[in-house]
């Protein structure tokens, strides 16, 4: 099949035009999107907590669709503003949603200070359209335009992401989901279908702008580029069938685990598993440059945790590269401390949950995030970073977050 690869250079008054007429029809097209899954066999459309998903318009029977690289302001939680890369103005990218056999075009306009190009993560395709800046085309230059084209011959989560310049430009949010549906779901529908990509960055208190150079000692952990208590919760309906997509592009594996359920491991990158394969957990390790679907029945109400297990992926950004005060005699030390530093207070002796508690005291680098996550129904909860929670209600109304659940009578501390 002849396909021609087009590089389209934007006048900037032509990239200001279609970015116009992009927005006008962007709620036609989420509409013609909503028709279409339905015509389609009713699969849910995927939702991606604290992100969006990519309209589209038909154009002589290609599905368009159209990327702007870009800086990107992000508040990863009230107050915490940071500098990061991304797509349409948001990290990670609004998720591109399609099915099996559609023939897609997606434009890729470049408005950062570099070169760019998307590669798409176990899209089957032909060599050209693979994103491969050097490899298998040029890297797309600020300013301009580049048209991927293929026809989707699988189903499952797939990802978007640079091949170019990919340690600042992964570092710095610039991927997304590519969810290809299968053409006939058959019996694997879902009733609630997520998408969480994961991130870490390295952010020095005070600052906006994350450093990419940094390999391994990340000090900020993000679900959808959003850290506990801004990560919205996952809204599900008692008996819901839930299928969470999770993808990684980070330098670490995380553990993602859920509380009060169990789950199937039903996919991975390279699509789905065979049912007879699929294997029961309450973690699923996500290893770096992978995706993994987990489904579980939401069988059993209430406000689960969902996060990674690794407890420094659960914590925010002030509880790194302290002193370690475990056991330490806190009066004798602070006697002595007094004696140097007159005024200073020492803490954490007793553990670090005492610390995010007294943090509220104490004072703040500018644009910054206490170690502390959120605020919950029964005191602060010491988890921030990949933390969000799963809440399940017999009469979830999807579109509004109901509170915190109610726990009626139950056993009590025992004094
Ligand atoms: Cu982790």
């Amino acid at each position: 099949m002849g396909i021609t690869r087009r590089n389209v250079l934007f006048s900037s008054f032509g990239a200001t035009l279609a970015g116009l007429a992009a927005r006008r029809g962007e709620a036609k097209e989420t509409r013609s999107a909503l028709r279409h899954a339905r015509r389609a066999g009713g699969r849910t459309n995927v939702v991606t907590p604290n992100g969006a998903t990519l309209p589209y318009r038909m154009v002589g029977g290609v599905k368009e669709f159209h990327l702007t690289a870009e800086p990107v302001k992000r508040e990863f939680v009230d107050g915490f503003q940071v500098n990061c890369w991304g797509y349409n103005g948001m990290t990670p990218g609004p998720t591109i949603e399609a099915f099996e056999g559609d023939r897609v075009r997606i434009l890729v306009t470049n408005h950062l200070p570099e070169g760019t190009s998307i590669h798409w993560h176990g899209v089957i395709l032909p060599n050209g359209m693979d994103g491969v800046s050097g490899l298998t085309q040029p890297k797309i230059a600020p300013g301009e335009t580049f048209a991927y084209e293929f026809t989707l011959k699988q189903n499952g989560t797939l990802m978007y992401h640079p091949h170019f310049d990919e340690m600042v430009q992964i570092a710095l949010g610039m991927h997304g989901f590519f969810v290809i549906h299968p053409r006939d779901a058959g019996t694997r529908r879902v009733d609630r279908d997520f998408a969480i990509f994961l991130n870490e960055w390295f952010i020095k208190p005070g600052a906006s702008t994350p450093d990419p150079t940094v390999m391994l000692d990340f000090n900020v952990f993000t679900f959808n580029s959003r850290v506990f208590p801004g990560t919205e919760p996952l809204l599900v309906r008692t008996g819901d069938r839930v299928r969470i997509r999770i993808a990684n592009l980070t330098m670490d594996s995380h553990p993602i685990h859920i509380h009060g359920h169990k789950f199937y491991v039903t996919g991975t990158d390279a699509g789905p598993i065979q049912e007879s394969a699929w294997i029961p957990e309450n973690t699923v390790n996500v290893p770096v440059g992978s995706t993994r679907d987990i489904e579980l029945v939401a069988d059993n109400p209430g406000d689960w945790a969902f996060h990674c297990h690794k407890s420094h992926h659960v914590m925010n950004q002030m509880g790194h590269g302290l002193p370690n005060l475990l056991g330490i005699d806190a009066a004798n030390t602070q006697a002595r401390l007094n004696t140097l530093a007159p005024g200073t207070m020492i803490m954490g002796p007793t553990g670090m949950g005492e610390m995010a508690e007294m943090q509220g005291m104490m004072p703040m680098p500018r644009n910054s995030i206490t170690m502390r996550g959120g605020e919950g129904p029964y005191g602060p909860i010491d988890m921030g970073g990949m933390f969000t929670i799963v809440k399940i209600r017999d009469d979830m109304d999807y579109t509004r977050d109901p509170g915190w659940y109610s726990q009626g009578p139950r056993a009590r501390r025992v004094e």
